[in-house]
């Protein structure tokens, strides 16, 4: 296959791909990467517009197996299945690196949070992960490996989060509970909770160019994390290499979720 190395870690593997959204997205940097390691991929998209850019991005690495997808719609989840279950008849990983909350719960007080904001925060952002999992599973006879992204703000109050530190709260418990109910099938499942980085999801986020500063003043490794951080990462995930654990949740945050504060010595400048 164009581009995979001979000897990949996820050689001969087949994994669905779902939250690209353009060529800076964290799970294009995941599909890359697995890419290059020897995996064929399926991507899905949601609406028209996305459509655009996943499709060239899809086609750049051999893959035409590009599908619509809204997670709120168990009909498209049972669809791209089908698809899957026809083309691949299995599914070796799944990747899932989607979110979104209300622009307007992403500001101000989590204590103003509708209802409404809440459900579709909690919907799109965890209760999707959980449906991708069940409908995957049939597909994995072989074993599997899940991903799905994850944030700091799960753990600790983080200004603006929000009901999206709730929803990745959830989340992450759901990875732990669905870690369990898979193991018994050799599926294992796995969150990677990843540093600031500018995508689309990032995007007029206020108070993401103060994130992007303090890390390499406060993160152990000096420095932001990119794209390629987190599609290394996952690439041991989604491999044999990580055979011995499911359910952990995998920092690539250059280390800054286990310091206090800044060291007094550090400037900011890089760590390296
Ligand atoms: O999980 C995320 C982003 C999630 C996200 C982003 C948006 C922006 C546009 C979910 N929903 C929306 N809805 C929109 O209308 N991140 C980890 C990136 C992020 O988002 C933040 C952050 C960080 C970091 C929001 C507030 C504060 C920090």
């Amino acid at each position: 296959m164009a581009g995979s190395a001979p000897g990949g870690l996820l050689d001969g593997r087949r994994g669905l791909i779902v939250g690209v959204a353009n060529k800076r997205s964290l799970a294009w940097g995941i599909a890359r990467r697995a890419h290059n390691e020897g995996a064929e991929l399926a991507f899905t998209f949601q609406g028209d517009a996305l459509e655009r850019r996943v499709r060239p991005l899809a086609e750049s690495i051999g893959s035409t197996f590009v599908e619509p997808l809204d997670v709120t719609d168990d009909g498209q989840i049972d669809n791209v299945f089908a698809v899957l279950k026809e083309r691949w008849g299995r599914l070796d990983f799944l990747v899932h690196s989607v979110a979104f909350a209300n622009r307007e719960d992403l500001l101000g007080r989590t204590v103003d949070t509708s209802r409404t904001g809440f459900a579709t925060a909690l919907d799109i952002s965890c209760y999707s992960m959980i449906a991708l999992a069940r409908a995957a599973e049939p597909l994995m006879t072989g074993g599997g490996s899940m991903i799905a992204m994850t944030y700091y703000g799960a753990t600790k109050a983080t200004p603006n989060y929000n009901v999206m530190g709730i929803a990745k709260a959830a989340l992450e418990a759901s990875i732990r509970y669905l870690a369990v109910d898979l193991g018994p099938k050799n599926i294992r499942v796995h969150g990677i909770s990843a540093g600031p980085v500018r995508t689309l999801a990032a995007s007029g986020v206020s108070g993401m160019r103060g994130m992007l500063k303090v890390m390499p003043e406060r993160a152990p490794l000096g420095r932001n994390i990119t794209v390629d951080d987190v599609g290394a990462t996952a690439a041991y995930l989604l491999s044999d290499l990580s055979a011995g654990t499911t359910g952990g949740i995998h920092f690539v945050d250059a280390g800054f979720n286990i310091t206090a504060m800044r060291h007094p010595d550090r400037d900011g400048q890089s760590g390296r």
